[in-house]
C-alpha cells in the first residue's frame, strides 16, 4: 500500500453515519474517496458528499457515494483534502490541482478540516511548492507584471495543450516561484489585497488534523 492510499483510508475513519463530507481533489484524496465508496457499499455508511472538483464529482458518482452542491447542504461536518506542503505550524500551500478556490470556499465553510499528505509534503517554510493565484482573466496580465516587478518570479499555468488553463471557477492561476516564504500571513494579506486576484492557495489557521503517511504507518498530528 502506497503512503497516499495509508493516509486516505486512515481519514475515512473520521467520517461517521450522517455526515456531510467536503471531498477534496488530487491523488490522495482519490484514495479517500475510494475508501468512503467502499464502505458506503459494503458498510452501509449513511453519507452526503460535496465534491471540490470536477474529477472528484466523477469519482464520488461512479462509486454511488451521494453528492450535494454546497450551496444544498446546511453545512459540511467535516472535509479531508490533500495539500502541496504543510509548514511545522500547519499552514499549507494547496492548489497544485488548480481547484484551490472551491476547496478553500468547501474548508471555509466546514467545521472540521483534515489534511492527508505523504510525508514529502511537510516542509519547514512554505514556499518551494510554487504558490498558486487564482486570477480574473480580466486585467490579469497587469497582476502578472505587478508579481513581476515584485520579484515574485511569476508563472502563467498552463493545460496540456499549452494554453492559459482556465479553472472550474474560470479564472487563470499564475503561480509564484518564491522558494521560502517568511511571513505567511503576510502575503496571504498582501494577495487578498490585490485588485483582481480572486483566491490564493496560502491556507491559514484552516486545520484541524493532519495526518502524515510515513513507512512507519500514519501519523497524526494536531
Ligand atoms: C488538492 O490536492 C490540491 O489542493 C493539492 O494541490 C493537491 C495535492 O494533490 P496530491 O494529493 O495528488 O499530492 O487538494
Amino acid at each position: 500500500m502506497n503512503l497516499k492510499e495509508l493516509v486516505g483510508i486512515e481519514a475515512a475513519k473520521y467520517v461517521t453515519d450522517g455526515m456531510t463530507v467536503g471531498l477534496g481533489t488530487g491523488s490522495t484524496a482519490y484514495y479517500l474517496v475510494k475508501e468512503l465508496g467502499r464502505r458506503v457499499n459494503e458498510e452501509g455508511l449513511k453519507i452526503t458528499g460535496v465534491v471540490t472538483s470536477s474529477k472528484t464529482e466523477a469519482q464520488a458518482k461512479e462509486l454511488g457515494i451521494p453528492l450535494k452542491a454546497i450551496d444544498d447542504v446546511e453545512s459540511v461536518d467535516l472535509t479531508i483534502d490533500g495539500a502541496d506542503e504543510i509548514s511545522e505550524d500547519f499552514q499549507g500551500i494547496k492548489g497544485g490541482g488548480a481547484a484551490l478556490l472551491f476547496e478553500k470556499v468547501v474548508a471555509t465553510y466546514s467545521k472540521d478540516c483534515i489534511w492527508i499528505v505523504d510525508e514529502s509534503k511537510m516542509v519547514a517554510n512554505l514556499g518551494k511548492f510554487p504558490l498558486p493565484v487564482e486570477v480574473v482573466p480580466f486585467g490579469s496580465h497587469n497582476i502578472f507584471r505587478l508579481f513581476e516587478e515584485r520579484n515574485y518570479n511569476p508563472t502563467w499555468r498552463t493545460d496540456e495543450s499549452g494554453e492559459l488553463l482556465m479553472t472550474d471557477g474560470g479564472h487563470y492561476i499564475i503561480d509564484l516561484h518564491l522558494e521560502k516564504i517568511t511571513d505567511p500571513r503576510a502575503l496571504a494579506k498582501e494577495l487578498d489585497e490585490c485588485v483582481g486576484v480572486v483566491e490564493h492557495g496560502l491556507f491559514i489557521d484552516m486545520i484541524s488534523r493532519v495526518i502524515v503517511g510515513t513507512p512507519e504507518g500514519p501519523q497524526t498530528l494536531i
